[in-house]
């Protein structure tokens, strides 16, 4: 492959020196991603989820007002409405409530009927929300991506960003860990492939807004979900591009 000297030091600066590596970030076609099930907690998790959609309980993805949270809670929806009918989401107000979870939020959650909590980019570190949710009687899963400090929730915690973490890449937007859940779920479930491949512009949208390093498994992500935004599917996704005047 010849490049360009000043190409070339662009990606070195960037930590991308190897053959291999150079070829995969300027590539159309990446490759890069990993076994869902890599992430730590995932069998749990999905065991979890499946086994309360089992027991006719009501679930709720607890999300983010953000880009990445409000694409996470989508993306989680779009699979698991294909697994059950039972199904809410709940995204804090920005203003009332602020970020993650909150007693007052589990509380209406819980007069809402849920019984069974799946948060998407948060919940890690909400130890104590998690033990009174859990306190109600609730099942709790976490899929996250923020920096585990010290103390975890006391339930299975699907994050890359855990010091004990096994994944290959930890610098996944919530987004992508709300992808890798579903495409864990997919997998188990035997869903068809397109369910997933669908919630790529989702995966894109928010792992871009949420300004995490476009290297490695994000940098697939990007590129397929970007193809995904520009086949104009998703109706109003494509209205909004228009009304920016963007083109694909
Ligand atoms: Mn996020």
């Amino acid at each position: 492959m010849e490049l360009e000297p000043k190409l070339l030091e662009l990606l070195r600066n960037r930590g991308i020196e190897s053959e291999e590596d150079i070829r995969e970030f300027l590539s159309d076609k990446p490759r890069r991603t990993y076994d869902p099930f890599l992430l730590p907690d995932m069998e749990e998790g999905v065991d979890c989820i499946l086994s309360a959609i089992e027991d006719g309980q009501k679930i709720c993805i607890f999300g983010d007002y953000d880009a990445d949270g409000v694409t996470s809670v989508t993306i989680l929806w779009e699979v698991l409405s294909r697994l059950t009918d039972n199904l809410m989401y709940y995204i804090p107000s920005r203003f009332g409530e602020g970020y993650g979870l909150s007693r007052g939020a589990i509380d209406r959650v819980r007069e809402q009927g849920a019984g069974f909590l799946v948060t998407v980019d948060c919940g890690s570190v909400s130890v104590d929300e998690v033990a009174y949710a859990r306190s109600l009687g609730m099942g709790v899963v976490v899929t996250d991506h923020h920096t585990v400090s010290d103390r975890m929730a006391d339930c299975p915690v699907i994050n890359p960003a855990r010091p004990d973490s096994a994944y290959p890449f930890p610098y996944l937007a919530g987004c992508g860990v709300a992808f890798k859940t579903a495409q864990a779920l997919s997998e188990i479930t035997g869903l068809p492939k397109r369910v997933l491949t669908r919630t790529l512009d989702l995966v894109a949208i928010g792992t871009i807004g949420d300004i995490v390093p476009l290297k490695d498994e994000n940098r697939t992500l990007a590129k397929y979900g970007l193809r995904v935004i520009n086949t104009g599917e998703r109706k109003n996704l494509d209205r909004l591009i228009r009304a920016c005047g963007l083109k694909p």
